[in-house]
């Protein structure tokens, strides 16, 4: 058993190894040659790891000044970021000797995801949740919140019964959730086939069905078709490192250059500033290049999968894939996301809210960045900024309502994922699991089985023929935008 909880870690938890291996099954199941599949491997393997590359860069420059912000006016409070989450839970359960739990949450999860599917004739389910990181990450974040509400501060051990309701919840959660954003994603990319596996499925299908609603998909932020000199803001590059040395560079200017440690012989204050506000546009161009590099891979070795081992399967990957598809529409997440947290902070402050939140840089970004992506993609530019406004405002209020109950964790807890679908449809579960128990937690599994059943109703005809090779867009690399 410790075996194959560290299989699970140190490779499942591996989100460009797990791809890389599902990509390299999938071409030999395909019948490829098995350098041709080792080749797929390899291409997934470094294309993910440049996209982290692009991820990680994009938190290490610009989290510290989303920090700064609040430090220049001393604010401290718990934090909305998935690693705040992580690490408040993994803090917690290891205080009561549990954390090796956690583990076995994601094995129940995924091979509960992998029987769904395998079933899908009749539960509908059609997609298998593979970013590894997040995995263990929201086992880590569930397990410790129910455990916390439940059980509280006896400090005895988590139960086996505690652990297995979780795991179920959690591999019912990324089933049915990320089979709900399979057709919103398929109009994302063009029809990449390959689902959102990540913390904000349920968002972002609200941000696609809403954005239909009050914007038009014809207006989207990737074609922007400006006039004249406006002309040069068409590319994403211009337009990313203009927007942002506008937006982030007056944040910059308003916290003042004493909130940053750079080296003053290298640069002066303003090329300093200019130099790390451009750094967006070459983290989102080094995302581009890595979703460039194995996005056709995943999509063409995964029919082996999909038509092989697990008929009609789509695979469910990190959201940043659809910033390859949208690459002007993360920036609109980010800065509209901005305002809606802002809003939802100063209205803890002014009601004198025993909870205070700081914004945290991964949910402003990748969070309000994916359903910008959505809401864009069915209702433009108008969509792509009111939607992130909103759910910043939801993100915000909806955390402060999660920790509420999770608190009194004491100096263990020092935040909560802030991502879209943790502040609303996690923090109902755990504060009504507060009120009322294991029983919530239990009842929802089949209650969120419902759904592809109620999406298979409304959609007969094409619902399991996503993956089939002639539905399929040609998947070139030179279509992205
Ligand atoms: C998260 C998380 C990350 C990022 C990354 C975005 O929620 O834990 O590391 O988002 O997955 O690409």
């Amino acid at each position: 058993m410790d075996f194959v909880l560290q299989f699970f870690n140190k490779f499942l938890g591996q989100a460009p190894l797990l791809l890389g291996t599902v990509v390299l099954i999938g071409y030999l199941l395909l019948g490829r040659k098995w350098y041709d599949a080792v080749a797929g491997f390899i291409k997934t393997y470094v294309g993910f790891r440049i996209l982290q590359v692009g991820t990680g860069g994009l938190v290490a420059t610009f989290r510290p000044i989303i920090v700064a912000v609040y430090d220049r006016f001393g604010v401290s409070a718990l934090v909305i970021d998935p690693y705040y989450g992580q690490t408040s839970g993994m803090q917690v359960l290891d205080s009561v000797n549990s954390l090796q739990y956690v583990g076995y949450v994601m094995i129940i999860a995924f091979l509960w995801n992998i029987l769904l599917v395998a079933f899908k004739k009749h539960t509908k389910i059609r997609a298998l949740f593979l970013t590894g990181h997040i995995m263990y990450q929201q086992s880590a974040v569930l397990l410790w919140a129910l455990y916390w509400v439940i059980t509280g501060a006896t400090g005895a051990e988590v139960g086996w019964g505690l652990v297995i309701v979780t795991g179920f919840l959690m591999g019912t959660y990324w089933s049915v959730a990320s089979n709900l954003v399979i057709e919103a994603t398929q109009d994302v990319t063009d029809g990449a086939g390959f689902s959102v596996g990540h913390q904000q499925m349920f968002g972002a299908w609200i941000a696609y069905k809403l954005g239909a609603k009050i914007g038009n998909r014809e207006k989207d932020v990737n074609e922007l078709n400006l006039p004249g000199w406006l002309s040069v803001l068409n590319d994403n590059v211009v337009a990313n490192v203009v927007i942002m040395t506008f937006f982030v560079g007056t944040l910059m200017l308003i916290i003042g250059k004493d909130s940053f440690a750079y080296d003053t012989n290298r640069y002066y204050w303003g090329t300093y500033i200019f130099e790390t506000t451009s750094l967006f546009a070459v983290y989102i161009t080094i995302i581009l290049t890595g979703v460039r590099m194995f996005v056709a891979e995943l999509t063409n070795s995964f029919q082996g999968i999909s038509e092989k081992l697990l008929p009609g399967t789509v695979p469910a990957v990190d959201c940043a894939i659809t910033f390859g598809f949208s690459p002007n529409a993360p920036a609109y997440g980010f800065i509209f996301g901005f305002f809606g947290q802002m809003i939802g902070i100063a209205t803890l402050i002014l009601i004198n809210s025993p909870i205070l939140i700081i914004a945290g840089f991964i949910a402003l970004f990748f969070d309000n960045g994916t359903l910008a992506v959505f809401a864009n993609r069915s209702g433009g530019r108008r969509a792509a900024a009111i939607i992130p406004f909103f759910s910043g405002i939801i993100q915000v209020l909806g955390s402060a309502l999660a920790l509420s109950v999770l608190v009194n964790g004491g100096t263990n807890v020092i935040g909560w994922m802030g991502m879209f679908d943790w502040a609303t449809v996690w923090m109902g579960v755990t504060l009504m699991t507060s009120v009322f128990g294991i029983i919530i937690p239990i009842l929802l599994i089949p209650l969120f089985l419902v759904i592809p059943q109620l999406q298979y109703r409304r959609n007969k005809k094409n619902y399991f023929t996503t993956m089939m090779a002639d539905t399929l867009a040609e998947v070139n690399p030179s279509t992205l935008k």
